[in-house]
């Protein structure tokens, strides 16, 4: 019988766990009413007196070590399991969510006009930023004299009088029109840089959207209507447009759009500084020297073509009333754009 005794002391010495389930078992096993230990307990009441000191103190040995042991590592599983609870969390609560970035309104505000545009069978068409004099100036019909060649006006590159960046995106339409026969039918949109000090109006860099229509029998009542339509889907079905005369070296005749202010309804506020219309954008008949310039027959084809700051169609759509904040990145401003799609 000492040695099946000391065969268990050897166990439980022995035995390593760190899972609650399986000390438990292992407790039951030993110390259960079925147990190891009380199955010694009933042999012993069978050994012979002179036997029971020395067996009894063996057993009661055993007893301790094995009631300890367990005690000991249920408590250091215990607390594994709690550290890991404290770690990890409760794995049944929801989530915290994390806070997701917002396009910016410019991107916004281009992707809106881009697609009133793409939705009358507009393409989208890009070009550089950096571009030469011919796709600024000239092939736009500006005199060489013109004061927007001026350094005041435009950056140049490297002092070099035929590196600039683009003033707007007319470029992409030149490059377009050189690249492609009518029917042609563009929308570019894309950042333009003007030599300007900056202020709550101005920027020296900005972002356009430019459309260009070109084919034979294209009238100022298409320009029109087309105008009309984009300003009902950006603005409201509410909106009305007017067009004042105005003057551009590419376009002849030209004009500038007005809006009706929404905010209003065409009574006068202070957005619309008591005038009851905005101004959105300049347009007009392709000129035929732009046309001649970019090789289309003029006396065949006709074309209309307009031209809008982004920044501004933001700023009549939400309200912003300093142009700077569309460049400062404050998350303030960005997040009121969140609900937007
Ligand atoms: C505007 C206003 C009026 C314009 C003209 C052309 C081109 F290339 F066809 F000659 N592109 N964009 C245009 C016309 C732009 O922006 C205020």
């Amino acid at each position: 019988m000492i040695d099946k005794i000391n065969d268990l002391i050897q166990k439980v010495e022995a035995f390593k766990s760190q899972a609650v389930p399986e000390i438990e078992e292992f407790r039951i096993r030993i110390l259960g009413k079925k147990g190891e230990l009380n199955a010694l307990l009933e042999e012993f009441k069978t050994v012979a007196p002179e036997a029971k000191r020395e067996l009894g103190q063996k057993i009661n040995q055993l007893k301790t070590l094995a009631t300890e042991k367990i005690a000991t590592l249920k408590k250091m599983a215990e607390e594994q399991s709690e550290t890991a609870a404290q770690t990890i969390g409760d794995m049944t609560r929801p989530g915290s969510a994390e806070t997701a970035g917002s396009r910016h309104p410019i991107s916004l505000v281009r992707k809106q006009i881009l697609s009133i545009f793409e939705r009358m069978g507009y393409t989208v068409a890009d070009g550089p930023e950096v571009e030469d004099d011919w796709h600024v100036f000239s092939a736009l019909n500006f005199p060489p004299e013109h004061p927007a060649r001026d350094m005041q006006d435009t950056f140049f590159i490297e002092k070099n009088p035929d590196v600039l960046l683009r003033t707007h995106t007319s470029s992409i339409q030149i490059r377009t029109m050189e690249r492609q026969k009518p029917p042609i039918r563009v929308v570019c949109p894309g950042r333009v840089f003007r030599n300007e000090a900056i202020s709550y109006r101005a920027h020296c860099i900005f972002h356009q959207v430019e459309g260009l229509y070109v084919d034979e029998n294209v009238s100022f009542a298409d320009l029109k209507q087309s105008i009309l339509y984009f300003a009902k889907e950006m603005f409201g079905e509410q909106s009305k447009i007017r067009l004042r005369p105005s003057y551009f070296p590419f376009t002849e005749p030209s004009g500038e759009v007005d809006v009706s202010c929404n905010l209003c309804g065409g009574k006068g506020c202070n957005v619309c500084k008591g005038t009851g219309w905005l101004e959105i954008m300049g347009c007009g008949m392709v000129d035929p020297n732009v046309l001649e310039a970019c090789g289309i027959d003029s006396k065949k084809y006709s074309g209309f073509a307009f031209g809008m700051g982004i920044e501004r169609v933001a700023m009549l759509k939400y309200g912003v009333k300093d142009l700077r904040l569309y460049f400062e990145n404050d998350v303030r401003f960005l997040h009121q754009f969140d609900a937007v799609l």
